[in-house]
């Protein structure tokens, strides 16, 4: 299986994030991720890493609002140029909002901390030097799976990071800035019907934002509830799309403690909703945070889980882009990755 791969994800790793109440805790969203899962596909016979190809900003631009991509590229160096004792410790310090853009508060500010409380949705997402570039290249990872999925009709893996689910039309969260599987399904749609389905324990929130009102593009998401989990104000289950895109948005929100049977069934309900669209491809973001030693997670699958959940889904039989998305049992996640993947090779 052709795995896109790229290393400048590296020095996108910020010293600290905001965690409940407000304690500042090491950054889970970090590049031994990375590692774990790099080191257990190396001990394969099937991995065949390929660095991506430059997409350019088009895709990027088909998918987020510029006003936020701009924001992005220039966040760190404005933030670094403000203040010196910043300057004097770049690689202590992350950029990070103090006030949000909350309901009725349409306008974006022209000042840096104004646009960065319009442009983010937490305090997970930190800005540091490398995010900007570790985030294109993420996305361009994604890219060329949906790429090479397109010219081989076989499935392809795009091991992103960052993240991208979180991440909407106009702003960055939950570790995410721009959503990698959304930007390879935008591309993907103008050349076949594309489903996406969302396995990360957490509710795509992005993804759901990106295609909420499109009828091309199926999306579904399996998570844990938000009415107790991040990111709390949507992924519930009567959200089924609008306007035209009115039935083509599903959520299956589940109880904490979802062992492996409850999430194998809201799997196969999902499965038949892909089987009735009938796409030409598949998108599966793919969050390992359902794992039953996530610190993030409150779920019980487990490795077997993994291979089931991977089976069931690789029997639909469709070209699968395959995006890396959560997963912050760091121990586990390369055998995890590994063992979902293998059904698809
Ligand atoms: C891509 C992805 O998986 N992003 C997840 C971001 C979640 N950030 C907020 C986590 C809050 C978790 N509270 C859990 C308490 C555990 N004791
Ligand atoms: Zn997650």
């Amino acid at each position: 299986m052709k795995i896109f791969y790229s290393e400048e994800h590296r020095k996108h790793y910020p010293p600290f994030e905001v965690f409940d109440g407000g304690k500042r805790v090491p950054y889970y969203e970090n590049p031994d991720r990375m590692d774990k899962i790099l080191s257990a596909l190396k001990k394969t016979d099937w991995a065949e890493f390929i660095i991506p190809v430059d997409f350019g900003l088009a895709p990027i631009y088909a998918t987020h609002d510029e006003g936020y991509i701009q924001f992005l590229a220039s966040a760190w160096t404005e933030w670094l140029t403000s203040d010196p004792e910043i300057a004097a410790a770049p690689e202590q310090n992350a950029f990070l909002p103090a006030t949000f853009a909350l309901r009725r508060m349409p306008r974006v500010p022209s000042t840096l901390l104004g646009k960065a409380g319009y442009y983010m949705m937490d305090l997970s997402a930190c800005i540091v030097g490398a995010t900007y570039e570790a985030a294109l290249a993420s996305a361009n990872c994604a890219l060329s799976a949906a790429q090479e999925a397109v010219s081989s009709q076989r499935s392809a893996f795009g091991l992103c990071r960052p993240p991208g689910h979180h991440a909407g039309k106009d702003y960055a969260g939950g570790y995410c800035f721009i959503n990698n599987a959304s930007v390879a399904a935008n591309w993907l749609s103008a050349k076949g019907k594309v489903a996406l389905l969302d396995i990360d324990y957490h509710a795509g929130n992005g993804t759901q934002d990106i295609f909420y009102e499109r009828d091309d593009v199926l999306t579904i998401s399996i998570h844990g509830d938000p009415d107790y989990e991040y990111p709390h104000y949507i992924g519930f289950a009567d959200e089924t799309g609008a306007g035209a895109g009115l039935g083509f948005h599903k959520n299956f929100p589940l109880p904490k403690d979802t062992d492996d049977e409850g999430y194998l069934s809201a799997l196969d309900e999902a499965i038949t909703m892909i089987k009735n669209f009938a796409p030409n491809y598949l998108i599966l973001s793919a969050g390992m945070d359902t794992f039953k030693d996530d610190p993030l997670g409150t779920f019980k699958v487990t490795r077997e889980g993994f291979s089931k959940i991977g089976q069931k889904i690789a029997d639909l039989n469709l070209p699968t882009v395959i995006i890396m998305e959560g997963g912050y049992a760091n121990e586990a996640l390369g055998t995890n990755v590994v063992t979902l993947l293998e059904n698809f090779k």
